[in-house]
C-alpha cells in the first residue's frame, strides 16, 4: 500500500459542558486530525488526543503538528506499507511523541481496512458485537449538582461511574455518592494528584468498594505505586504512567497496578495497544479503554479496540452526545442501555460529517508524495 497524500487539520470544538480535573477546567477543545489517502481515492482518518496545553502529558497540539509534519508524514509517504503494524516499527527510531505517532498510525489503519473492506475491529482481532461503556465525570464542588449528574448517567444506563478526585475533594464525595448509589460500580480518578504521604486519605477510600482508583500518584512513577498497592484493598489502575508494553510489563512485575487503562494515543497507537492487551490477558490483568474527550474519529478507534476480549471492564468511551452538540462523524456514536453497537462497515465504520468537519476546521496542511 502506498500513502500518496496526507492532510492534517487543526480543529476547534466547544464541548457541551466544561470538564474539570485535578489540573483545571477547560471547555474548548483544540486537536489535530490526520487523513491518509491512497492513489485509488480511499481515505483513512486518525485523531491526535494531545490537548492545547501539556497538563496530561508533555505533548500538545503544536508539538504534535511539528512531529507529524517534520518527521512522521515523510516516513509514511516514503515507505511502502504492507500492513499497519509496520508503522510502529517505522516510527521506532523516534523517541516518545506517542500521541503524534498514534494519530498517523490510526489514519493508516483506517485506510488499510477500508482498502481491504473489513471493519477495523475485525482487523485488530476484536470479537465483540457490542461494548460496555462507563462515564467519566469531572470535578464539581457542588455536591447536589454532582449527585444529580451521576444519577442522570446511571438512568441513561452507563455501566460504571468514574468521578475525578483531588485532595480535599475525595472522601466526603465518594461517601455521599455511595450513600445515594449503593450498588453502582464506581471508581475514582486522581490524575496524579496525591503522594505517598496521603496514604491515610487513600486508605479511607477503601471503605466505598470502588472497582479501582486510577493513577493516584505521580504520572512518571511506578515505584511509589508499588509501595502503595499492598496497603490498599482498592485495586490501583495506572493511566498516565503506561506508555508502552515495556512500561506495562514493569508495572505489573513490580505490583504497581492490578488493572490497566489503555489509551491509544498515550501508548503510540493501535499496534502497541494490542500488544499491551495481549500481555495483560496472559497476566490476568483486566484492561479497559480510556478516553481523551475525543471527537467521533478518535472515539471510533476506541470502539474498535474495545472489541478485543481482555477489555473486560467498561471504558470511558461514552456517546458523542455526552461531549458535543454535533459530532464530526455520521452516524454519531450512540449508547443504548450502556452499550455501543460496534459498526460492521469497513474501516472505523462511521462516515465523516463533511459539513461539521469543515465548520470546526481552523487550519489545514497538505502533504503529497514528491
Ligand atoms: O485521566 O482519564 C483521564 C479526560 C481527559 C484527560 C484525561 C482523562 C480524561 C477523562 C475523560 O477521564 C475521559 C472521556 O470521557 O473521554
Ligand atoms: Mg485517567
Amino acid at each position: 500500500m502506498r500513502v500518496t497524500e496526507v492532510n492534517v487539520r487543526k480543529m476547534k470544538m466547544m464541548m457541551k459542558n466544561p470538564f474539570t480535573t485535578s489540573f483545571g477546567t477547560f471547555q474548548e477543545k483544540e486537536f489535530l486530525l490526520v487523513e491518509a489517502k491512497d492513489e485509488d481515492g480511499n481515505s483513512g482518518w486518525g485523531e491526535s488526543v494531545a490537548f492545547h496545553s501539556p497538563w496530561y502529558s508533555e505533548e500538545t497540539v503544536e508539538t504534535n503538528l511539528h512531529i507529524i509534519r517534520d518527521f512522521l508524514v515523510p516516513i509514511v509517504l516514503e515507505n511502502d506499507i504492507e500492513h499497519p503494524d509496520e508503522v510502529n516499527e517505522l516510527f521506532g527510531h523516534l523517541r516518545k511523541n506517542n500521541m503524534a505517532k498514534a494519530a498517523v498510525e490510526g489514519a493508516v489503519w483506517d485506510l488499510y481496512t477500508k482498502r481491504e473492506k473489513i471493519p477495523l475491529a475485525q482487523a485488530l482481532g476484536g470479537t465483540k458485537e457490542k461494548i460496555e461503556v462507563g462515564i467519566s465525570i469531572g470535578i464539581n464542588e457542588d455536591m447536589e449538582q454532582l449527585a444529580e449528574t451521576v444519577g442522570g448517567f446511571i438512568e441513561e444506563g452507563y455501566k460504571r461511574i468514574k468521578v475525578k478526585i483531588k485532595p480535599g475533594f475525595d472522601v466526603h464525595v465518594m461517601r455521599e455518592l455511595r450513600k445515594r448509589f449503593p450498588d453502582v460500580p464506581m471508581m475514582a480518578d486522581a490524575n496524579s494528584a496525591y503522594r505517598l504521604e496521603d496514604l491515610a486519605v487513600l486508605k479511607e477510600l477503601d471503605q466505598f468498594g470502588l472497582t479501582m482508583i486510577e493513577q493516584p500518584l505521580a504520572s512518571d512513577d511506578i515505584i511509589d505505586h508499588a509501595k502503595l498497592q499492598p496497603q490498599l484493598t482498592t485495586p490501583i489502575c495506572l493511566d498516565e504512567s503506561i506508555h508502552s508494553l515495556e512500561d506495562a510489563r514493569k508495572a505489573v512485575e513490580l505490583g504497581s497496578t492490578k488493572i490497566i487503562n489503555i489509551k491509544i494515543g498515550r501508548v503510540g497507537g493501535l499496534t502497541e495497544s494490542k500488544k499491551i492487551h495481549d500481555y495483560c490477558q496472559e497476566q490476568n490483568i483486566p484492561v479497559w479503554c480510556g478516553g481523551m474527550l475525543e471527537s467521533g474519529i478518535g472515539r471510533a478507534h476506541n470502539v474498535a479496540l474495545t472489541t478485543l476480549p481482555n477489555f473486560i471492564l467498561p471504558g470511558d468511551t461514552a456517546g458523542s452526545s455526552r461531549y458535543w452538540e454535533e459530532d464530526i462523524i455520521s452516524p454519531e456514536v450512540t449508547v443504548e442501555d450502556g452499550y455501543i453497537t460496534v459498526p460492521t462497515e469497513a474501516g472505523i465504520g462511521y462516515g465523516i460529517n463533511e459539513h461539521a468537519l469543515d465548520k470546526y476546521t481552523i487550519d489545514t496542511y497538505q502533504f503529497r508524495k514528491q
